[in-house]
């Protein structure tokens, strides 16, 4: 077997693991990182759009925004869409300046891919077999088996990962729960018709409208979670589309060909304590939030954030204070998040066991929000992000 050694082993070159892997390189820490799937794969999921200013400060400040700054399109506001109307809340207004930033997932991983590789320190694509123990990764890489001796693991692995199931049941409390409803996603080669982002509730369902660029349009429709994509033909999810979004004023998406379609389902879910001994979950590995909050990609980044500093903090001083509040610090913040993530869900989509009261319901908090600037002041703090 052959035998590596590094200060903190990174399981994950997803958003989490590779802009952890980033910030460590920059407090001259090193890290080596383990991928179970290709480069292409981990670049073209198509995921996150929407980053909060302190997402974009980071990027920023740590030296990988610069083409974030070019092609990332700022969003002072958002509409929500209710009863035929759009209402846009001005969160720039409303927060003293702050905003979000429109900028693929996929971009952010290629730029963290890019300057990763150009510090020549490890990064390893589709690895099989990986498995973490007290104080090393084993995984096999080129059908040769590889053994990584490090101080610490960072679990930056997802969901479906291996490092939060490697912590014994007894040792973490899991809070979870699942959304009768999923999100159909395409992309399509449009121009978006809107300069900010539409959050529509209507009788049929909820629907966004979002986009990638100046020539591609992202759109969403709620659907069942186990919603068979291939009865969904275009021209189907293109009425379905215009008939949740279209508004009285006669604002509708612009069309145009459909080159990327996915189902996805919807849950909120929490592990904690984020952290086992020397292993330390991070990102999706230790929560999930629907995605009407926006705030999944975020999360990660506030983490791998907390993390790099208690692990800089921890290699200057050898003090172990700030990795043991590694947890309970994010775990503040991902419950705020959580909060927000169930509350923009349960007040846009139609559950499958809602009655007409529960609609009315529905209606009048929108009402609300949209004309109580303390409501629309409240939102604005949660989407743009917390501190
Ligand atoms: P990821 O991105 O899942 O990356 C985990 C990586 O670990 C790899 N891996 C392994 N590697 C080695 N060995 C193993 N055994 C491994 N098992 C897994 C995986 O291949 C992968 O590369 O987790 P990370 O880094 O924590 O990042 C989280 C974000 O990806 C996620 O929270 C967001 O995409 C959520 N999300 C959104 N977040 C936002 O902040 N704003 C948004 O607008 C937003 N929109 C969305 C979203 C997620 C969506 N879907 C599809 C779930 C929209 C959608 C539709
Ligand atoms: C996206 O553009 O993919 C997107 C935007 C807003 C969300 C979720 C996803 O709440």
């Amino acid at each position: 077997m052959k035998q590596l050694r590094t200060q903190v082993g990174i399981v994950g070159a997803g958003p989490a693991g590779l802009l952890l892997a980033h910030l460590l390189h920059l407090e001259g820490i090193d890290s080596v990182v383990i991928e179970n799937r290709s480069r292409q794969y981990v670049v073209e999921r198509v995921r996150a759009g929407v980053l909060e200013q302190g997402t974009v400060d980071l990027m920023i400040g740590s030296g990988v925004g610069e083409r974030l700054m070019r092609e990332g399109m700022r969003h002072e506001g958002i509409y929500l869409a209710f009863g035929g109307v759009r209402h846009r809340i001005d969160m720039a207004e409303l927060t003293g300046g702050r905003a979000i930033t429109v900028y693929g997932q996929n971009e952010v991983v290629t730029d963290l891919i890019e300057v990763r590789l150009a510090t020549g320190r490890p990064l390893f694509f589709e690895t099989a077999e990986v498995s973490v123990h007290d104080s090393s990764i084993r995984f096999t890489y080129n059908h040769e088996p590889h053994e990584l001796h490090c101080d610490f693991i960072a679990g930056c692995d997802g969901f479906h990962g291996i490092c939060r199931q490697s912590i014994p049941a007894a040792d973490l409390r899991i809070y979870e729960r699942e959304y009768p409803f999923g999100w159909l996603g395409i992309l399509a080669h449009a121009a978006p018709s809107s300069d900010e982002l539409v959050y529509s509730l209507h009788e049929r369902g909820f629907a966004l409208f979002s986009m990638r660029s100046h020539a591609v349009t992202r759109l969403y429709l709620q659907c069942a979670p186990d919603e068979d994509i291939n009865q969904w033909p275009d021209d189907r999810i293109w009425e379905e589309l215009n008939t949740r979004l279209a508004t009285s004023d006669g604002w509708k998406p612009n069309q145009g060909e459909i080159f990327q379609k996915g189902v996805t389902g919807m849950r909120s879910f929490v592990a904690e304590p984020m952290r086992h001994g020397r292993l330390f979950l991070a990102g999706d590995a230790a929560h999930i939030v629907p995605p009407t909050g926006a705030k999944g990609l975020n999360l990660a980044a506030s983490d791998v954030r907390n993390l790099s500093l208690a692990l800089a903090a921890y290699y200057k001083s050898g003090s172990e204070q700030q990795l043991d509040e590694y947890s309970d610090k994010c775990l503040r913040r991902i419950w705020k998040a959580q909060r927000f993530s169930w509350w923009m869900t349960s007040m846009l989509h139609r559950s499958p066991e809602a009655n007409a009261f529960d609609q009315r319901r529905q209606l009048a908090e929108l009402d609300y929000l949209t004309s109580s600037r303390a409501a629309m002041t409240s939102l604005a703090e949660n989407y743009t992000g917390l501190p």
